[in-house]
């Protein structure tokens, strides 16, 4: 049985039809370029380098700014909206070729991905597998497939994919640990070094926000459970995420939009899984009526808009929460 959701048929195929393209290929990946995005094209031309195809690297539109720290820090060259693209399209860390616009494949398209099945297409050949959890380590298996030994650049390509996309290995599965242990052992790419070019400082003026909201914070205790409560003027989202970090069970961030404002909501894990809480359904639902708004989203992270009586809204939510949670704050 395969490793994973491709064959060694499926690699094969893919492995033959990059090798057929004596013309060149063009990688191609989605717009907004992730780190796996950019990572797998990378190591994916250093791959047909030592198969002696030529490739280019681009993208409807610009890099992600982490993936373009990448890039630098390979020295890579990454085309946005090359007006000549050519040679065999690549599709990479993707599938559909809707999702590459405006750079719609010339022909059929070679794809190298991990995301859900997109419906048909007419690929030349693919490896699309959505158990893997990333594109990186597609390529990683196309390298020991041709019996290539990645170089320390394109080993460093592929670490840095598949740190982002595993969210720091809380995603990996054994064949992303067998590819790491390979590329750290067989190569000279120092890990380190790689997690330094990749690292982003968060944005100073979320970082202010979130001081802010914190420092402003209102704390409620409802039985075992901590309720946050604060406003900010923007990064609704960031302050909310960082409330639950810093150990708030659920938090309510409110901030003022252009005509209106929005009430961010976010729940620990542990909360959501003891109360059966769903922060829309349950609780930001019952006040749009009151501040003439509407919402969505999932069990621990949802937002609503509203347009009037923020504070009325949000003491509101408390008591909706309250009611909810009962005196001992048990939930259900
Ligand atoms: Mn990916």
């Amino acid at each position: 049985m395969p490793e994973n959701g491709c064959t060694d048929e499926d690699v094969q195929r893919v492995l033959a039809a990059l090798t057929a393209a004596r013309g060149g290929a063009f990688l191609i990946t989605h717009q907004n370029a992730d780190l796996d995005a950019a990572g797998a094209c990378i190591a994916l031309q250093e791959l047909l380098k030592q198969l002696g195809i030529p490739s280019r690297i681009g993208s409807g539109s610009h890099a992600s700014v982490a993936a373009r720290k990448l890039i630098d820090y390979l020295d890579a060259e990454f085309e946005v909206r090359p007006p000549n693209p050519g040679g065999l399209p690549v599709l990479v860390d993707v599938q559909n070729p809707d999702q590459v616009a405006p750079l719609i494949p010339w022909k059929r398209p070679v794809v190298l991905d991990h995301h859900p099945y997109a419906g048909p297409c007419d690929y030349q050949a693919s490896l699309t597998d959505d158990t893997s959890p990333s594109t990186c380590e597609l390529v990683h298996r196309l390298f020991e497939a041709a019996g290539a030994v990645p170089s320390s650049r394109a080993a460093a390509g592929m670490i840095a994919g598949m740190v982002a996309d595993t969210m720091s290995f809380r995603r990996a599965q054994a064949g992303t640990f067998r590819a790491m242990a390979r590329l750290l052992a067989t190569t000279d790419v120092n890990y380190q070094e790689v997690l330094d070019a990749i690292h982003l400082e968060p944005d100073r003026s979320s970082r202010i926000a979130i001081l802010k909201g914190a420092q402003r914070a209102e704390l409620t205790l409802i039985g075992p459970w901590i309720v946050a409560v604060t406003k900010v003027n923007s990064f609704e989202a960031d302050v909310a995420n960082a409330l639950i970090r810093s150990g708030a069970d659920i938090a309510f961030v409110g901030a003022k939009k252009k005509g209106g404002f929005r009430i961010t909501a976010r729940a620990r894990k542990s909360f959501i899984k003891s109360t059966g809480i769903h922060v829309y359904k349950d609780l930001l639902v019952n006040i749009e009526v009151i501040i003439q708004g509407s919402g969505g989203g999932h069990d621990a992270a949802a937002s609503v808009n509203g347009l009037v009586k923020m504070d009325e809204g949000i003491k509101a939510l408390l008591k909706v929460l309250r009611e909810r949670l009962g005196d001992e704050g048990h939930g259900r």
